[in-house]
């Protein structure tokens, strides 16, 4: 790999083939070459994760289990293991941590480095990937697949292109026009919702959407507007973060918002605290982590604040649950003459272990409720925010000042489940 411009940073993302269903092989060697299938066990159980043998049926993950039954009916089905995948997610990225200190994990299968500074040890680009593909393959049986780019953006789109196993590089000189043919919905964030008004302009590629002036795209789409030009042209500035592995008591997640008018009102706080639980909620599935302590803050109109925390004897994942005890603790907060002007939700005391003993309670009682929320962070993952929104959430109130990154501690991803 020669010719990469000076002065632009070269970004991997690293994605699991299979990720579940890829370790469940690894575990039982005499499953290799077979369709297999994890997932929820009863009959309301959905798809979790199909190996590439199963995806030749049809079966993909978020797919009602007695589908896939259905369509591939002598496939071997498995139930969710979250602490074998916890650990083989923690070794994972013991083993790309060694490749660049800067490191962060994504989500339980997946990785973003900055290999800029470190292609020197390595023997150049193609040293590194095939050490990377390597290093993984013997020490834990899983192939991966890489897209490699001069951000991120650009690179988790590659990491798609040539799965399983894949390897995709886009140089910088390749850029945007590598992305051009590429339908609108290649972009990460790009949903059916805006799919569809981008197709009522016209637009379908991404070629399509660069020539869309920028003012236009802001003007249809606000925030996301600027976005999607930016990501049209395949730019991105953000760093990949310095990789802090072990224990570490910053460890939380946390979003805030100063509301667009400071309000008394219940309903508009708790339908803005719902809305940050479902955020810190499905940043701390995408960790494979569960939560003991919930706390909630509010600022006054005078910039008093309040700050409540509630220790649970149980973790805790799910929006529902991070939601009720902020609005029981919001409930308790005394506004006086004052009103809200910013109002926040934040999980710490943060715990992997508990999801082994989890996970078999979800099986008895909250399978339903777990998968649907699985299914929620997938859907959003895949289409945007916007995909998905409760009626309650429907009417929201304009907010002013949303910086919904600004107060996560995003230290010590490296998490087992
Ligand atoms: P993905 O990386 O999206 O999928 P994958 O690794 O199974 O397959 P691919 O080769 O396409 O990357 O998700 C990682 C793991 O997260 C997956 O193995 C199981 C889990 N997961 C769910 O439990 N439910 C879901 O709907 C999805 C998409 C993933
Ligand atoms: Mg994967
Ligand atoms: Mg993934």
């Amino acid at each position: 790999m020669t010719d990469w411009t000076t002065g632009q940073r070269i970004i991997l993302h690293v994605d699991f083939d299979a990720f579940f269903a890829s370790v469940e092989v690894h575990l039982h060697p005499e499953l290799r070459g077979k369709p297999v299938i994890v997932g929820g066990t009863s009959n309301r159980g959905v798809v979790s994760a199909a190996s590439y043998e199963a995806r030749k049926f049809g079966v993909h993950s978020a797919m009602p289990m007695w589908e896939a039954r259905r369509r591939c009916p002598r496939g071997v089905f498995l139930p969710v293991n979250g602490r074998a995948y916890g650990e083989y997610s923690a070794r994972a990225r013991e083993i790309l941590s060694r490749f660049s200190p800067r490191m962060d994990p994504a989500s339980i299968d997946e990785a973003y480095l900055d290999v800029t500074g470190s292609l020197g040890l390595f023997g150049g680009l193609d040293g590194l990937l095939a050490r990377i593909k390597s290093d993984i393959r013997e020490e834990l049986g899983i192939t991966v697949s890489i897209g490699v780019a001069p951000n991120r953006l650009v690179a988790k789109m590659a990491s798609e292109w040539d799965k399983p196993n894949g390897l995709s590089i886009v140089r910088p000189d390749e850029l945007p026009e590598r992305l051009f043919e590429l339908p609108v919905g290649a972009i990460p964030g790009v949903g059916g919702v805006t799919q569809k008004s981008l197709a009522q302009m016209g637009v379908r590629t991404i070629g399509q959407l660069a020539r869309v002036p920028k003012t236009l795209l802001e003007r249809h789409f606000g925030k996301h507007g600027s976005y999607l030009h930016r990501a049209a042209q395949g730019q991105d500035d953000a760093p990949v973060p310095y990789y802090r592995p072990g224990e570490d008591d910053r460890k939380q997640i946390s979003r805030e918002e100063t509301l667009a008018q400071d309000t008394r009102d219940l309903a508009v706080l708790e339908q803005r605290l719902l809305a940050l639980s479902e955020e810190v909620a499905r940043k701390l599935r995408a960790r494979g982590q569960h939560a003991r302590t919930v706390t909630l803050k509010v600022k006054l109109s005078n910039f008093k604040l309040f700050t409540r925390s509630e220790t649970l004897a149980t973790p805790i994942d799910l929006e529902d649950d991070i939601f009720t005890h902020a609005r029981e603790m919001l409930a308790k907060v005394r506004l006086g003459a004052q009103a809200a002007r910013l109002i926040g939700v934040g999980v710490s005391n943060l715990t992997d272990e508990a999801v082994a003993s989890q996970l078999s309670l979800f099986e008895r009682t909250d399978e339903r409720r777990e998968h649907l929320a699985r299914a929620r962070d997938d859907i959003i993952e895949r289409f945007g925010k916007g995909a998905v929104t409760r009626a309650r959430l429907v009417h929201e109130p304009e907010v002013k000042d949303t910086d919904p990154e600004s107060d996560v501690t995003d230290d010590d991803p490296l998490q087992r489940l």
